[in-house]
């Protein structure tokens, strides 16, 4: 069940907030206000924004208007666009499969690892494939961290090896045995083709044929990553976007410390 405190706050002050019921917010409750933006492969001019508006009304919105366009290189224009969308969804039935543990800042995290497992966790990290994205990953590994959070090479607690991207399978496998990695944590940016699933498919089925797959958390990350899809790909657990090297930090101390008890 959703909603939780803002929900409540909302609609302390508007009676017509109808959770089963949501529409966007413009700027009076359910007006269903959209903005979105667009380019038609057609030409600038009164067709191409009759053709924009037209567009809007089968995707379900109504007072079309388009605020503004523009040629982007002949022969395709590009718009932005307001609408009041028809359409509501149901908040108050959504349920999402999400990582359940309690994130603690570093010094908690390490704190934690002392208390709980007593020696230094060692988790190995990469951007495998072809996927050449190395960002994401350094958000979370790298010392100087990421939006204001440390990564894991600052955790007293944590060893931490950061292959970068491009690693094969193989050889990030063979790096996790080498190093006695606790957590192997892979980093999926490129998701044309499900090339993520094939790549995270094959490290999973690799582990699971050297007979690895037990003694290590593989956990994987990126953008398009949810929960759901790591768990359904066989991993311990999968973070989306806005997560940071503390949700991830948290989650391995708490599921070493599980095992080891
Ligand atoms: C920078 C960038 C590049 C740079 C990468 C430089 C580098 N050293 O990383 C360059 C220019 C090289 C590049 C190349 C390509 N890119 Co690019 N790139 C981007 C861009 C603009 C930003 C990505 C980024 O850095 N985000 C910031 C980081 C911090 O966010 P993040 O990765 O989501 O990470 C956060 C979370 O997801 C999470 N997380 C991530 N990984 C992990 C791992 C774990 C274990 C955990 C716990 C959490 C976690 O934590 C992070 C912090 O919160 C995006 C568009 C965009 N605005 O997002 C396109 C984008 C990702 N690229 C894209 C594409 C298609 C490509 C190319 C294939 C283009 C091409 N045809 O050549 C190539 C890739 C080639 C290859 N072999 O991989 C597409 C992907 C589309 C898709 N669905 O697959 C995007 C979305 C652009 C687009 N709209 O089309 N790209």
């Amino acid at each position: 069940m959703s909603g939780g405190l803002y929900s409540t706050a909302v609609k302390d002050f508007d009676k017509t907030l109808d959770l089963t019921k949501v529409k966007p917010y413009g700027d009076t409750m359910n007006d269903g206000k959209v903005q979105l933006s667009f380019t038609l492969p057609v030409p600038e001019g009164p067709e191409a924004i009759e053709a924009a508006k037209k567009l809007m009304v089968s995707m379900g919105f109504d007072n079309p208007m388009v605020v503004f366009s523009k040629e982007l290189t002949p022969g395709f224009t590009f718009f932005n666009c307001y609408g009041s969308t028809k359409h509501t969804v149901d908040y108050s039935n959504i349920y999402v499969p999400k990582v359940e543990s309690t994130t603690m800042d570093m010094h908690e995290c390490d704190e934690y690892i002392r208390e709980h497992i007593g020696r230094k966790l060692v988790v190995v990290g990469a951007s495998t494939g072809t996927d050449a994205h190395t960002v994401g990953i350094d958000a979370i590994m790298n010392m100087k961290g990421f939006a204001g959070h440390y990564g894991l090479e600052r955790y007293e607690m944590i060893e931490a090896y950061n292959m970068g991207s491009q690693v094969p399978n193989e050889e990030f496998i063979a790096k996790g045995v080498e190093v006695g990695a606790d957590a192997l944590i892979v980093s999926q940016t490129v998701t044309q083709k499900d090339i993520h699933i094939k790549n995270l498919t094959e490290l999973v089925e690799l582990m699971e044929a050297e007979g690895l797959r037990d003694k290590m958390l593989l956990i994987c990350g990126g953008a398009r990553i949810t929960h759901e899809l790591a768990k359904e790909l066989g991993y311990d657990a999968g973070f989306g976007m806005n997560t940071y090297a503390d949700d991830v930090a948290s989650f391995i101390a708490e599921q070493i410390a599980k095992r080891k008890g």
